[in-house]
């Protein structure tokens, strides 16, 4: 039998990685993932919510059957708060920080950002949906965090990864080491180490855009879109179109399989629809460690300073040449250079 390594094992082997680390990440990694575990068993019974109740309802349990997102939130704030590294939490649930000022928390070293259920308008139509997260260092000396704390950019983050509650529910992170996944083992409730040091191949066949929106794309998006559809065998074109409309699903495709996930400006969104702290940032801190890329279109989405906690961005991110070429196109045909 193969050795298994736990995720809470591999946490603790890789601390050494960091010769000052005293332990304080790798709690808070672990603790997320208990939040992980958690949110994954709500999660596998939304489908026996006719049975177990609609949101708002009281269930047999006589609790109150909550939306997913909602529960989500709660379950990994509960989770972050009880461990006692995190000093707060910027959520996509919350409109402003959530700081965590208990007598332990509120001087603790990290901050996280999070999307607890991205895409959960899917859970009804049984797609697979994820949770996405990103840790920063506070640069303030204890007390109330300041905003200084949590817009920092990108290259800041010293770890992220996210969660996929999918055919089988992974856990794939960062710390700047490279990226590891661990596949949910339900029969001992352990995330167990299934894909060691993840690569995204260096191009692919695979394009990832809502065409839907294709009248208000930017002219560089739309002539990157003609490019995938062209016959030419040499560079394997015409790619595949794959929009699953689940961001961590169409990610977590591409970084296996190579391939670019495109949401661009839109005449509804037209800083993009994906939040820069909480979705973007952390894909991009992934992303680049498999070996690929994350743009807006014109700058590496990891070079951004963000200015406010809820920031959306344009998100070009996957293969590494996929996403250069598709630059190349925004830079020919965009009149204004990105602002
Ligand atoms: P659209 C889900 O609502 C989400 O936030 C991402 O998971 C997904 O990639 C995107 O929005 C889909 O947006 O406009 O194509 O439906």
């Amino acid at each position: 039998m193969n050795k298994v390594t736990t995720l809470g094992q591999f946490i603790i082997e890789r601390q050494s990685d960091f010769p000052y680390a005293k332990g304080e990440l790798s709690r808070l990694l672990r603790d997320i993932g208990i939040a992980a575990k958690i949110v994954n068993r709500e999660v596998n019974k939304a489908g026996l919510v006719d049975i177990l109740g609609e949101h708002g309802s009281i269930n047999i349990q006589g609790e109150t059957v909550k939306k997913l997102d909602v529960y989500a939130n709660e379950q990994f704030i509960a989770a972050l708060s009880a461990g006692g590294e995190t000093c707060a939490v910027a959520s996509e649930e919350n409109e402003e920080l959530v700081q965590i000022d208990t007598a332990v928390s509120k001087n603790a070293k990290y901050i996280v950002c999070v999307d607890p259920l991205d895409g959960s308008s899917n859970i009804d139509v049984n797609v697979a949906i994820g949770t996405i997260f990103s840790i920063y260092r506070r640069t303030s000396f204890g007390g109330t965090v300041e905003e200084k704390d949590y817009l920092q950019r990108g290259t800041e983050q010293v770890a992220a990864g996210y969660i996929i509650y999918g055919s089988s529910t992974m856990l794939v992170y960062t710390t700047g080491k490279g990226v590891n996944g661990f596949t949910l083992d339900p029969s001992i409730g352990e995330f167990c180490l299934s894909h060691p040091n993840m690569k995204c191949p260096k191009s692919g066949k695979i394009y990832s855009i809502n065409e839907g929106n294709y009248v208000h794309f930017p002219d560089g998006v739309k002539q990157f879109i003609k490019y995938c559809q062209v016959e030419d065998s040499a560079s394997s074109r015409p790619y595949s179109s794959r929009y699953i409309g689940s961001l961590v699903a169409d990610f977590h495709r591409n970084l296996l399989k190579g391939g670019i996930f495109v949401y661009p400006s839109t005449l509804k969104s037209p800083k993009g629809k994906l939040r820069l702290l909480y979705e973007c940032n952390p894909l991009a801190f992934i992303i680049e460690q498999a070996g690929g890329k994350a743009s807006d279109g014109f700058r590496r989405i990891l070079d951004v300073q963000p200015s406010s906690l809820h920031q959306r961005t344009p998100l070009f991110i996957g293969s590494a040449d996929m996403v250069t070429v598709a630059e190349e196109y925004m830079m020919r045909y965009s009149s204004v250079e990105a602002s």
